[in-house]
């Protein structure tokens, strides 16, 4: 088994190495901004900061055969999949380390062992993608399933009623996650979307759907084993809406000045980090001694981690040329 498997297996069984992985994420994206800010990771980046339990629930509940489509705002998807820090770091520093050889950059990680299809910057992209695989799982009969893990700005994009439109009359194996981080790219939802419950529009395609805390990892764990199970069973499509909130802004150009005074406070008392560790204590699986130990001892391996990818080389100028498929007839 490769170790980005027995990373992805680990989540799948243990709720303290859920933890783990939600912290990784945690860390990763905070080193991010510094690298960001000292010029070592070119363009933009977008952070998940606040939106772990999302990644971490989704990836412990999904099997490495599902196909998860998901978006630019991606690291923590990937990381909880089991894509390894060195592979995702390596790609938004455009590393050959990298997951895609440092040719994707930060919007396009990918890595099909694990089922995660490349990552998009089109909003509502990976929608259609998703359905697309669902599609084949169900002409092959296997009884895998599709996600699609998009913004509550999507949701106004016309891919998103198409998709759910055909995937309902179809009833196709898919689960659209619709993550409403109350934010699309700098507008509050309110000023762009006439309603608040998004979940509300599967309605128009008679699809099963519901809203859930996207803050806590054990309700996203329940919420999307049932959409699963019904996928699995040919019981077709669900829309799922997981209320989060996007910490940090939009991409690394963002201050997010324009969030309502004490709006950031309020969700961070529901930081998903904390109503974790609250839970792990409660149910006596770790203490304050125990996570103390997890924070730093993985504040260090991403450290190493990103030590690693700056030592890693740059893909050469030849290697945009790979991977590039051509049909027969076109060759010369
Ligand atoms: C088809 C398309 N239209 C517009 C954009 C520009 N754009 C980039 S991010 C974004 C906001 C998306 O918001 P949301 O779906 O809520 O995702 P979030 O960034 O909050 O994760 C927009 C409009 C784009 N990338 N693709
Ligand atoms: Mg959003």
């Amino acid at each position: 088994m490769s170790a980005e498997l027995k990373r992805r297996k680990a989540v799948q069984e243990d709720t303290v190495a859920q933890y783990e992985r939600m912290i990784e994420i945690r860390e990763f994206e905070e080193q991010i901004n510094g690298l960001f800010a000292s010029g070592a990771i070119r363009g933009t980046t977008h952070l998940c900061l606040g939106q772990e339990a999302l990644a971490v629930g989704l990836a412990s509940v999904l099997r490495p055969t599902d196909i998860v489509s998901a978006t630019y705002r991606g690291h923590g998807i990937a990381l909880a999949l089991g894509l390894s820090p060195e592979a995702v770091l390596g790609e938004i520093m455009g590393k050959t380390i990298g997951c895609c050889g440092g040719v994707g950059g930060s919007m396009h990680l990918s890595n099909m062992e694990l089922g995660l299809l490349p990552t998009s910057a089109i909003i509502g992209g990976g929608m259609p993608v998703a359905a697309g695989a669902a599609l084949s799982f169900q002409v092959r009969k296997t009884d895998d399933v599709a996600v699609a893990v998009f913004g509550d700005g999507a949701t106004n994009i016309g891919a998103f009623h198409e998709t759910l439109n055909l995937a309902s009359i179809w009833n196709l194996p898919v689960i659209f996650i619709c993550d409403n981080n109350v934010y699309g790219e700098y507008s509050r939802i309110n000023l762009t979307t006439p309603l608040e419950d998004l979940h509300m529009r599967a309605d128009s395609y008679k699809m099963p759907h519901f809203a859930l805390d996207g803050m806590e990892i054990a309700t996203v764990q329940k919420g999307i084993t049932e959409a699963v199970n019904r996928a699995r069973s040919g019981g077709g499509p669900t829309l799922i809406e997981a209320k989060t909130y996007r910490f940090a802004g939009h991409s690394r150009a963002d201050q997010a000045l324009y969030r309502p005074e004490g709006e950031l406070e309020k969700w961070q008392k529901r930081d998903p980090i904390k109503l974790t560790e609250e839970s792990l204590i409660a149910s006596g699986a770790l203490n304050a001694e125990k996570i103390a130990k997890i924070r730093s001892d993985m504040k260090a391996t991403i450290e190493k981690v990103v030590a690693t990818c700056q030592a890693s080389p740059e893909p050469s100028l030849a290697s945009m040329f790979q991977n590039i498929f051509t049909p027969a007839k076109a060759r010369r």
